[in-house]
């Protein structure tokens, strides 16, 4: 996270730097409407985002697909800052969309991986990833590095704006700064996720449900599964199972519930016992601690303990493993999946 970032931590003074920003804190300051402009998984990292944007700096965020942005008549005013996320920065759409905005003065953030990409180019300001090439055709670590890009500008927007302590900056740089070996523990102990992917083996469907920051989550799950496994995946925002897709659920059909965000993990489990009354075998993920969640699923994968706002980097990371184990345990192309490009440029 220090080292590699564009937005970089001062370890010292435990306050987040954005070196190569060219605005004044005064104007960044100013903007009181962000959208977040992306495709595919890049978009899903924005969605991320957005609550932590709105949570820790006030300002209200709407986030966009960029292949639909395109046709609408966006409502901008001279405090409207637009993000564009993209690993490649080459994505058409995603173009698109940053060119209408300059058009209309719009000041443009992108967040790329690549330097010298179009993008980052035609940009205003840029956030660089440094995530190094991505290889394969699903993107993996370009949504960890584009999530972590987003904390540390949220953070660094809400220090510019006053909307958290000193005190508070520092305890959210104390929890990033423990992620890497977070990540390191999950990704050597992945059993049991591979466990459950091997069981899907057999399976034409498989649901991903959440709440606020775990159904963002989902949709990247979801995403992954569908890209490198082929599995038809749905992810739901939990409350809405009642309106249509509790239909769906019967005997033995695979349902992920991300149960991470303590203030409504009641909710969550009210739903969890919904789907478990269909049928559906459940593989929960919980926070270490919460022991509880056991009583209410199949299995249970528990996450280290991190601050709420800070689950999405860890808990993707054994999404992205069931989808690499599903795809594996099916002898597919892991990294090249059918009909896919790595980068959409028409
Ligand atoms: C966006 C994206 C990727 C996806 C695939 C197609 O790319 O949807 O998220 O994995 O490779 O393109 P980008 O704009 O982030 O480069």
């Amino acid at each position: 996270v220090r080292d590699t970032m564009g937005a970089r931590i001062d370890p010292e003074q435990k306050r987040v730097i954005l070196p190569e920003l060219k605005m004044s804190d005064a104007e960044l300051a100013m903007y009181d409407r962000i959208y977040i402009v992306a495709c595919g998984t890049s978009m899903h990292a924005g969605l991320v985002g957005k609550d932590v944007i709105e949570k820790w700096t006030r300002v209200p965020v709407e986030v966009a697909v960029a292949s639909e942005f395109r046709y609408r008549d966006p409502i901008y005013t001279d405090k409207t800052l637009m993000i564009v996320i993209s690993q490649s920065g080459e994505t058409a759409d995603t173009l698109a969309a940053l060119r209408e905005a300059k058009k209309s003065n719009v000041k443009v953030m992108a967040i790329t991986n690549v330097v010298g990409s179009s993008v980052a180019r035609e940009s205003d300001e840029v956030i660089f990833t440094w995530a190094g090439p991505e290889v394969a055709v699903a993107s993996t670590k370009a949504y960890t590095s584009q999530v972590v890009a987003l904390y540390l500008f949220s953070l660094y927007l809400a220090q510019v704006k006053g909307t958290m302590t000193a005190a508070e900056v520092a305890e959210v740089i104390d929890h990033l700064e423990e992620i890497p070996a977070k990540i390191a523990s999950m990704l050597e102990d992945a059993d049991q996720v591979r466990h459950f992917a091997e069981s899907t083996k057999g399976v034409s469907s498989l649901f991903f449900i959440g709440r606020s920051l775990d159904y963002a989550v989902s949709l990247e799950g979801s995403l992954k599964l569908k890209e490198i496994s082929y599995i038809h995946s749905e992810a739901y925002p939990a409350g809405e199972l009642k309106h249509g897709t509790l239909a769906l659920i019967e005997d033995n059909v695979p349902v992920v519930a991300l149960a991470t965000q303590p203030d409504i993990y009641e909710k969550m489990v009210s739903n969890i016992v919904e789907v478990k009354a269909r049928g559906a075998h459940v593989l929960g993920f919980a926070t270490e601690g919460n022991y509880d969640l056991i009583k209410s699923v199949d299995e249970v994968i528990y996450m280290p303990a991190t601050l709420p706002m800070l689950t999405p980097i860890l808990t993707v990371i054994p999404l992205q493993l069931l989808a690499y184990y599903a795809s594996v345990a099916r002898g597919l192309d892991v990294d090249k999946p059918r009909n896919l490009a790595k980068s959409v440029t028409v």
